[in-house]
């Protein structure tokens, strides 16, 4: 088999087109397209999933929303719901996708923070307390402790007197893409498979209404990959769905018109419009190849405009990004969408920023007349041919991904991590050099900042669910949950039970979270797989520019002083996978002359202080999205100055992303030398890290 490596992937490839090429289309780019004499709603489905689209239901409008307690979580959705939201979606916190307890070590910094914390089926009623689960659909963003959480959902949505047969909604049950680039996996890709399957087959039998998948390319989208790219690997994860269920025998016809899509959709217009057309051709030309009918073969998609789009400078300009992203998901006809609010790059939404997103929606679907048409660029020269070449070139990414292997061996080998990496990279690079546009960020900027950002102190919820643990451990029989979580453990072992209905049983009896993954875990321990970057393709992007080499001279001044390059230690710290920026870092400090490492996923403060010291690093630069920087830098700082010879003045400790400007001070007095937010240039940081560590640390 000839394998590629991806410096061997052709530039045209990886370079994004910021400005077609052709300005002009006429009938002639119509010429030999094959699927433009299909009507909405009948397979390719190219012009759309449903004959009348819009004019028979519009979108569903669905925002992701989760922080803090259930019953805060529960009065946002009826909240969200009063002010015109059709669905739900549900984010869960760190904590809870990956299977801790919100009272376990591990957690406790990042209980509630960036989503709802849930450690039972009782929360899990409080969360949906007053809700009507028949008329309400409901999406959960969870795949890492999916089994404890769906079963939490399934059964509290039971005790609450629904029938699961009737329940309507979405989990993500995506593993794969987690081991790609969102990093909320627990156990290894062969028993996550497993348990993504059984749920599949599990709710296939007895949830038919309920989405059973919603497989993802927004995350890809997220961590760095251009249209066509998403779009490959999320058609290639999906083939690997269909492969297991239908190797268990699963009826491709039962089953198949339940998994669902998910697209991030960003600032490119018009290829965000043609990614949703040819990605329902695709898929529909897989499921009728495989034997499917119709029905199994229409792609449904939910969308979410694009976080990486967005930027703290000048925080309103997002809300026109979004808009116009948005207006990319519903030309291209999606059935579901989430716009995010302007604050995303600062903190989760407060209530102005949530309404204003939700309202964004409104006034699209409701003022605007977009939803009287059915597919309105159908026919389009342009768009034809636009929806025809990103058909091709995701064709083209799919032989490349079948050439390394198939998607599980080119996961394995790090060639996906690489190539979506070296996109990232790309589209970093033309940010910085200002070759890509970002208006407020490399041009046009201004000192605007923004007040209001929600904050979220957890204190009060650590406490409450500590209580709630408590209340439900009294009230439940220890027996009765040893017995279940045994069994569950059993199941793993053997491989022939389905594990959701097991773990139903296990979460009936009141075994929490945390207790019903720590049962999987007997069996299949935490998964930890390094993590990489790439060396000299960013460098080589910012050679021409003066700043670079002025600052690169730095750097190699520092490295003649000491005949070595200085050594910087990186991380991500505590439960938050989202490395993208941290990867770009890493690659950036090492091609403009340090010496950079970068550490496994979740490590704890303990773990980070213990690889710092181990080695002779100048510098700790920690990556932190969480919301939990003060509570675990602050330890990282404390430690170090309680260990070593570092005092608060001399540490050289730097902190990277979603950093609140009010908690700047409380930072710099642990020890932090400097703060940088998103849309900081690489040069900006070395500069400020050689500045520090020679002049503060003699280095
Ligand atoms: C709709 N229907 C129509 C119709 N339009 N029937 C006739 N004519 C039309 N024009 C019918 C459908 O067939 C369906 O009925 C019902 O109306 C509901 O419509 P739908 O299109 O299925 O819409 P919805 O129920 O909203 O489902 C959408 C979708 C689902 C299928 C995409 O999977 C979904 O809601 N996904 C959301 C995923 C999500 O929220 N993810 C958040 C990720 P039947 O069902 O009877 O056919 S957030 C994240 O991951 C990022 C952050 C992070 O943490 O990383
Ligand atoms: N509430 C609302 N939106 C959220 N996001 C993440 N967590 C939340 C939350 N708790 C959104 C942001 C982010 C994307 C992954 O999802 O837009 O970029």
């Amino acid at each position: 088999m000839r394998t590629t490596t991806v410096g061997q992937i052709k530039s045209e490839f990886m370079k994004e087109q910021y400005r077609n090429q052709q300005s002009l289309f006429t009938q002639s780019d119509l010429s030999g397209l094959e699927n433009l004499d299909y009507k909405p709603g009948a397979a390719p489905y190219l012009r759309g999933a449903y004959e009348s689209m819009y004019t028979g239901k519009p979108w569903t409008i669905r925002q992701y929303t989760g922080f803090g307690s259930a019953e805060e979580t529960n009065r946002a959705f009826k909240k969200s719901l009063s002010e015109g939201a059709s669905g739900l979606s549900v984010a869960f916190d760190l904590p809870t996708h990956l299977g801790f307890d919100s009272t376990d070590s591990r957690a406790i910094a990042e209980v509630g923070k960036t989503g709802v914390a849930i450690d039972s089926v009782d929360d899990m009623k409080r969360l949906f307390e007053g809700i009507n689960l028949n008329d309400v659909s409901v999406s959960m963003t969870m795949n890492g402790a999916i089994l404890p959480v769906l079963a939490a959902f399934l059964v509290a949505a039971q005790e609450n007197g629904f029938n699961i047969g009737d329940l309507k909604g979405t989990i993500q049950n995506d593993i794969l893409k987690e081991f790609m680039v969102r990093n909320t996996w627990i156990h290894a890709p062969t028993p996550s498979l497993k348990i993504s399957t059984d749920i599949i087959e599990y709710l296939s039998h007895n949830a038919p209404s309920f989405n059973s998948q919603s497989i993802s390319g927004y995350h890809f989208q997220e961590a760095g990959a251009e249209p066509s790219l998403e779009l490959a690997l999320t058609l290639a994860n999906a083939k690997i769905y269909l492969d297991n269920a239908q190797a268990r025998n699963l009826d491709l016809n039962t089953f198949c018109h339940r998994l669902s899509f998910f697209f991030g959709v960003g600032m490119n217009f018009f290829d965000e419009i043609a990614k949703l057309r040819a990605a329902r051709v695709l898929w529909s030309n897989e499921v009728i190849q495989r034997g499917g009918n119709a029905k199994a073969a229409r792609m449904k998609i939910h969308c979410q405009t694009s976080g990486w789009s967005l930027a703290e400078q000048e925080p309103h300009n997002n809300l026109i990004r979004t808009t116009i992203e948005a207006m990319s998901a519903i030309f291209g006809g999606t059935q579901s969408l989430h716009t995010n609010a302007f604050d995303e790059a600062l903190s989760i939404p407060t209530e102005e920023s949530a309404r204003l997103a939700l309202n964004t929606q409104l006034i699209l679907q409701e003022e605007t007349g977009i939803t009287d048409i059915v597919d309105p660029w159908g026919g389009s020269y342009f768009m034809e041919s636009r929806t025809q070449q990103i058909i091709n070139q995701t064709q083209q990414w799919l032989t490349l991904i079948e050439n390394n292997g198939g998607v599980i061996k080119a996961l394995e080998s790090g060639w996906i991590h690489q190539i979506i990496h070296q996109q990232a990279l790309q589209t970093q690079a033309d940010i910085d050099a200002n070759r890509k546009p970002f208006i407020g960020v490399n041009r046009y900027q201004s000192d605007y900042k923004p007040t209001n950002i929600r904050k979220i102190d957890n204190k009060a919820i650590i406490q409450n669910q500590q209580k709630s643990i408590e209340a439900l451990k009294l009230k439940r029989s220890d027996k009765h949950v040893t017995l279940a979580l045994n069994e569950l453990t059993q199941a793993a072992q053997s491989g022939t039970r389905n594990l959701l209905a097991l773990t139903m049983e296990a979460i009936r009896a009141r075994a929490t979270i945390g207790e019903c993954t720590n049962a999987l875990l007997k069996v299949w321990p935490r998964y930890n797989p390094t993590v990489s970057f790439s060396a000299n393709q960013y460098g080589d992007l910012r050679s021409n520019e003066s700043e670079w080499h002025r600052v690169k001279k730095k750097v190699s001044a520092v490295r003649k002083h000491h005949s070595k390059k200085p050594k910087i230690l990186l991380c991500k710290l505590g439960l938050d996978g989202h490395d993208r920026g941290i990867k770009t870092v890493a690659a950036g400090l090492s091609d403009i002359g340090f010496d950079a490492t970068l550490t496994p996923l979740f490590l704890t403060p303990e773990d980070i202080v213990e690889l710092f010291l181990k080695d002779n690093y100048c510098a700790l630069g920690i990556s932190m999205l969480s919301g939990s920087h003060v509570e675990l830098v602050s330890k990282v700082a404390n430690k170090l100055v309680a260990n070593a010879s570092f005092t608060r003045d001399n540490l050289p400790l730097f902190v990277g992303g979603i950093i609140p400007h009010e908690d700047d001070q409380l930072l710099k007095d642990a020890g932090v030398k400097s703060i940088f937010r998103p849309g900081t240039v690489i040069e900006v940081i070395a500069d400020q890290i050689v500045m520090n560590i020679t002049t503060l640390t003699n280095y």
